[in-house]
C-alpha cells in the first residue's frame, strides 16, 4: 500500500490506494499535472459559462437584460469562442482525469471525516456535469441528438451545476493547487525518492512536462480543427468543422425549406407579408417589397452551433417597412414564419435592433434572390444575434405593445 501522494500533511489517516493501483501513480500523475490541467479547465469553464449565459439571455431575455446591435460581430465571437473553447477542453479534461484517476478508486472512509465525503461527492457531481456539458454540446454542434431531452434547456440547467461544482472544488483544493503551482515542477528522474528509486524509475516513462505539453498541443489542435467554422482564415485547416462556409450563396443552410415544410407556401403566387405597426396593418406582395427603397447590409449568420458566415444581404430596412404601415411605437417586434413545424418558426426583435439601419427584411443574398433554403420570399437579418433568431420564410411582422 502506498500513502496518498496528495497528502497535505494533516494529521488525518492517509488515503489508502489499492495495491494494484499504487503502481500506476507515476510522478507524472501528480498534483503538479492535476493542478495545472485544473487551472486550464477552470479558466475554460469560466469562459464557457459566461459565453453560454450570454447566448441564453439573448434568446430568453429577462426584463433587465439589454444586448446591443453593435458591434455586429460580437455574438459571432462569443458563440465561436464558446464552441471552440468547449472542444479545446476535451484534451485538457482527458489529461486531468488521467492525472487523478487512481484516486477515483480510493474507498471513501468515514474515518477521514464528513468534509472529505462531501468533497468526494462534489467531485462526482463535477465530473458528471462537465462530461455531460461537453458531450451534449459537441453532439449539438453536429446536430446529432441521440437523447430524449431538449438540448438547450438541459445544457443551460446543467451549466449552473457544473459551474457551482467547479467553484466548490476549487475552494476545497485551493491549498493543494497553490502549493503545486509554487513548487518547482521536477522531472521524474529528479523526483525519485531515496527510499524506492528502483520502483520509481521502473514505473514511469512519461514526464510531467510531456503530459502538460500533450494537453496543450492537443487542446490547440482540437480548437484549430473546429475554429474554421467561425474564423474564415482557419477554414482550410479545420478538418472537423461541421459547417465551414459551404452552401448556396456562400452561406451554410441550417434547416431546408423541405424540412420546414414550406416548399409550397414559399412559392405561392398569392404570397403576402403581413406587417402590423402603430395599430395599422398591410399585406405586402414580394413585388411591393421590391418596390420599396433597397439597402445592402454585410452581416453574419452566427449559428448557436458555432459556425458563422458573412453574407451580403439586400432588401428593405425594417424601420422603413414599419413606417410604411404605421408609426412605430418603440416596442419589440415579432417575426413569424410560414413554417408550421419546428420550434424556430418565430422570433422577437428588441428595440435597438428594430431601429438599426442594418436590420433588413432581406430579399437577396450575394446579389441574387434568396434561395428557398435561405428563406425565400423574405427573411429577417439583424446584427449581433444568434442565427436561430434570423427567421426565414416570413409570414408576418408585428409590433408588440
Ligand atoms: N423559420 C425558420 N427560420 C430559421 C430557422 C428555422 O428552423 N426556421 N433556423 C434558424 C437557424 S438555427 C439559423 S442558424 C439560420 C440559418 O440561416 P441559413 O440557413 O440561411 O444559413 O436560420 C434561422 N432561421
Ligand atoms: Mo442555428
Amino acid at each position: 500500500m502506498r500513502a496518498d501522494t496528495d497528502a497535505d500533511g494533516a494529521a488525518r489517516p492517509p488515503l489508502m490506494v489499492p495495491a494494484a493501483l499504487a503502481d500506476r501513480i507515476s510522478p507524472a500523475r501528480s498534483t503538479a499535472v492535476a493542478a495545472r490541467a485544473g487551472v486550464l479547465l477552470g479558466i475554460g469553464i469560466l469562459i464557457l459559462f459566461v459565453t453560454g449565459m450570454i447566448s441564453h439571455l439573448i434568446q430568453h431575455p429577462p426584463d433587465w437584460f439589454w444586448w446591443p446591435a453593435h458591434p455586429v460581430w460580437l455574438y459571432r465571437v462569443t458563440q465561436g469562442v464558446h464552441v471552440t473553447v468547449g472542444v479545446m477542453m476535451i484534451p485538457v479534461l482527458l489529461v486531468k482525469f488521467w492525472s487523478v484517476y487512481p484516486r477515483f478508486f480510493i474507498k471513501p472512509s468515514l474515518r477521514r471525516g464528513p468534509v472529505e465525503l462531501l468533497e468526494r461527492g462534489s467531485v462526482a457531481v463535477l465530473i458528471g456535469a462537465v462530461l455531460f456539458q461537453i458531450v451534449t454540446g459537441l453532439f449539438n454542434t453536429a446536430q446529432f441528438y441521440p437523447w430524449k431531452f431538449f438540448f438547450t434547456t438541459t445544457h443551460h440547467a446543467m451549466a449552473y451545476v457544473a459551474f457551482g461544482a467547479v467553484v466548490v472544488h476549487l475552494a476545497v483544493k485551493l491549498p493543494v493547487v497553490r502549493q503545486a503551482l509554487t513548487a518547482p515542477v521536477r522531472e521524474p528522474e529528479e523526483a525519485v525518492g531515496q527510499e524506492d528509486s528502483a520502483a520509481n524509475t521502473g514505473r514511469t516513462g512519461v514526464s510531467r512536462r510531456a503530459v502538460l505539453a500533450a494537453a496543450g498541443i492537443g487542446s490547440v489542435a482540437a480548437g484549430v480543427a473546429v475554429a474554421g467554422q467561425s474564423v474564415p482564415l482557419l477554414r482550410r485547416v479545420s478538418v472537423l468543422a461541421p459547417r465551414s462556409g459551404e452552401g448556396p450563396q456562400g452561406v451554410p443552410i441550417n434547416r431546408t425549406a423541405a424540412a420546414a415544410g414550406v416548399l409550397e407556401t414559399a412559392r405561392s403566387a398569392g404570397y403576402l407579408l403581413t406587417v402590423k405597426a402603430g395599430g395599422r396593418e398591410h399585406g405586402f406582395t414580394r413585388a411591393e417589397l421590391e418596390a420599396l427603397p433597397q439597402y445592402d447590409s454585410v452581416l453574419p449568420i452566427a449559428c448557436v452551433e458555432g459556425w458563422s458566415a458573412t453574407g451580403h444581404w439586400s432588401g428593405v430596412r425594417l424601420r422603413d417597412l414599419l413606417a410604411a404601415v404605421g408609426e412605430y411605437g418603440g416596442g419589440d417586434v415579432r417575426f413569424v414564419s410560414m413554417e408550421t413545424t419546428g420550434i424556430y418558426g418565430s422570433s422577437v426583435l428588441p428595440h435597438p435592433h428594430v431601429v438599426d439601419a442594418s436590420t433588413l427584411v432581406a430579399l437577396r443574398l450575394g446579389g441574387a434572390d434568396l434561395t428557398l433554403d435561405h428563406g425565400y420570399p423574405c427573411r429577417l437579418i439583424a446584427p449581433n444575434r444568434p442565427g436561430v433568431l434570423q427567421t426565414k420564410w416570413l409570414k408576418s411582422i408585428e409590433e408588440l405593445s
